[in-house]
C-alpha cells in the first residue's frame, strides 16, 4: 500500500523570490559601513511600505517614513542630478568626493536596478508585472526618492544632461518633473548644467535649456557648460571631476 504524504506549506512560508530579494537588499545595504547594523530594520521598514499592497496606483507617500528614518548624510552642496546619462554620472561620481548622486546614498544605491512589488493578501515580494501600471511601487519609489534628494540640495547644484538627444531637458523625466521643481531659492543658489555632447553636436544655446529656465525658480541662477563625452571621461580618469577640468 502506498501512502501519499502531501506536505502543505504553512501560510508563513515565503517564496524563493522573496528570499532572493532580501539577500540582494541586505548585501547592498551592508556595503555602507556607517549603517550596516541597521540593515534588518531598514529592510522591514521598506517591506512594510508595499508588502500586501496592490502595485498599481501605489502612492509615493508610502515611502516617506523610510526617508524620515534614513536621512541623507552627504554635503548638500555637492548634489548631482542627471537625466539619460546614468552610466556616465556613476563613473563621474565615483569616489564620492566632489559630486554626490542619489545612487551614492544608501536607499538610492540599494534600490538602483531592482524591481519589487507586493500583492493583496500576500506576504511575498514579487518582480513579475510590477511595472505594468503607470504609477507603481518602483516608479513611486523614484518619485519620492528624487523629491527628497532635491529637497536636501543646497548651494550650487549640478545636473549632467545628454546633449546627443532632441530633449536634453525632458520636463516629463524625474529630473524635469520632480527634482527641478524642488530647487527653491535661497536654499539653492544656482544650477549648473553639464551638457554632454558628442563631437560638438549641441551647445548651451539648445532650445530645450530654455524650457528648463522657464521651469526653474526664477531666482535660481542657471549656468551651463558643454563638454564632450571624451573630455569628461578624461577628467574622470585624471581624477579631476570638477569644473577646472573642462572650463
Ligand atoms: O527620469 P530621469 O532619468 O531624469 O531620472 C533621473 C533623476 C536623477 O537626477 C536622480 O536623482 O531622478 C533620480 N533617479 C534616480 O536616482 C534613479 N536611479 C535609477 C531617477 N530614476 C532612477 N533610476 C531608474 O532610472 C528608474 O527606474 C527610472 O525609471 C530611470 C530614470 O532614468 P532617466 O529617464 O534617464
Amino acid at each position: 500500500l502506498l501512502a501519499v504524504v502531501v506536505v502543505v506549506p504553512p501560510a508563513t512560508l515565503l517564496s524563493p523570490r522573496t528570499s532572493q530579494f532580501r539577500a540582494t537588499f541586505r548585501q547592498k545595504c551592508q556595503a555602507f559601513p556607517e549603517t550596516s547594523q541597521r540593515c534588518e530594520q531598514l529592510l522591514s521598514m521598506f517591506e512594510e511600505a508595499y508588502v500586501g499592497q496592490d502595485p498599481c496606483n501605489f502612492p509615493d507617500e508610502a515611502y516617506h517614513p523610510l526617508f524620515v528614518e534614513n536621512p541623507f548624510i552627504h554635503s548638500c552642496d555637492k548634489t548631482m542630478f542627471w537625466s539619460d546619462t546614468k552610466d556616465l554620472v556613476h563613473q563621474f561620481c565615483k569616489g564620492r568626493n566632489h559630486f554626490v548622486s542619489l545612487e551614492n546614498s544608501l536607499l538610492g544605491n540599494i534600490m538602483d536596478g531592482l524591481t519589487w512589488c507586493g500583492k493583496k493578501s500576500s506576504k511575498d515580494t514579487f518582480f513579475y508585472l510590477c511595472e505594468k501600471c503607470d504609477i507603481n511601487t518602483v516608479s513611486s519609489f523614484w518619485v519620492r526618492a528624487s523629491a527628497e534628494f532635491a529637497d536636501y540640495a543646497c548651494g550650487n547644484a549640478s545636473v549632467l544632461l545628454n546633449g546627443a538627444i532632441s530633449k536634453p531637458f525632458d520636463p516629463t523625466s524625474y529630473f524635469g518633473a520632480v527634482e527641478v521643481r524642488k530647487l527653491a531659492f535661497p536654499r539653492v543658489q544656482s544650477l549648473t548644467v553639464i551638457l554632454v555632447i558628442k563631437n560638438n553636436n549641441a551647445d548651451c544655446s539648445h532650445e530645450s535649456l530654455q524650457v528648463l529656465r522657464n521651469v526653474l525658480d526664477p531666482n535660481v541662477t542657471l549656468h551651463c557648460r558643454s563638454v564632450t563625452e571624451a573630455k569628461l571621461l578624461e577628467c574622470v580618469e585624471a581624477g579631476t571631476t570638477t569644473d577646472a577640468c573642462w572650463t
